[in-house]
């Protein structure tokens, strides 16, 4: 199992009947299109710069099942038709932790799209820092500070190491922000019950 650094602890429960809505967002290059087709195909697959979308539907763990979406062009954010992402529950975060000059353009990436309009706020974070299997790559603390990740209060967030091209840590990894989704579905259904309580009294 790769490593891993947390903002939260664990909790299962079973998801298969509602897809969980992933976004996967990152620099050009980080790896998204690899690490929705290995998790999906379970193999190594070549890809091309995503133009428009990807979005696939399938249940990577037994009992849980998820949308993920990844779109291209991530750094055109301001210009593009953003309502996809109103509903998302999750963001699947990818970096290249082979290419450390990246990494502050990663990190202001995604200071940007937790502030996005539209995007659900607090749905958690799991960042996934790739291409861990080449020689030179950062490993999970590098990325941690690189990224700053510790001053992200807004969103629960968790580290884990992965390679797209092993499949290291990407099971790992979407299984807990499955687990982390979970527990956000369950506080949004608790401040509704609360906010109808309060409404009625
Ligand atoms: N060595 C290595 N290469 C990887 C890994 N993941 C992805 N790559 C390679 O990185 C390059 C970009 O991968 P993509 O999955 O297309 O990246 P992307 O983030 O979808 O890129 P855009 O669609 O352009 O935004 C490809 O050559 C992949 O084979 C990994 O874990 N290790
Ligand atoms: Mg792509």
């Amino acid at each position: 199992m790769g490593a891993c650094i947390s903002g939260l602890g664990p909790q299962w429960k079973d998801t298969a009947k509602t897809p969980m809505k992933i976004l996967i967002v990152g620099l050009n290059s980080a790896g998204k299109t690899t690490i929705l087709y290995r998790l999906m195909l379970k193999e190594h697959i070549f890809t091309t710069p995503t133009l428009g979308y990807n979005s696939e539907t399938f249940t990577p763990i037994a009992g849980s099942t998820f949308t993920m979406l990844d779109l291209g062009d991530w750094p055109k954010l301001r210009t593009r038709d953003w309502h996809h992402h109103h509903e998302a529950e999750g963001i699947a975060f990818v970096v290249d932790s082979a290419d450390p000059g990246s990494m502050c353009d990663a990190r202001d990436f995604l200071f940007k799209v937790l502030k996005l309009q539209g995007l659900p706020r607090g749905i958690p974070v799991v960042v996934f820092a790739n291409k861990q299997e080449l020689s030179g790559a950062c490993d999970i603390y590098q990325v941690l500070e690189k990224m700053e990740l510790h001053s992200v209060y807004t969103n629960p967030w968790y580290l884990q190491a992965a390679s797209a091209a092993n499949g290291e840590g990407l099971l790992e990894g979407i299984k807990e922000l499955g687990q982390m989704i979970q527990r956000y579905r369950q506080r949004n259904t608790l401040k509704r019950r609360r906010s109808r309580g309060s409404r009625i009294q």
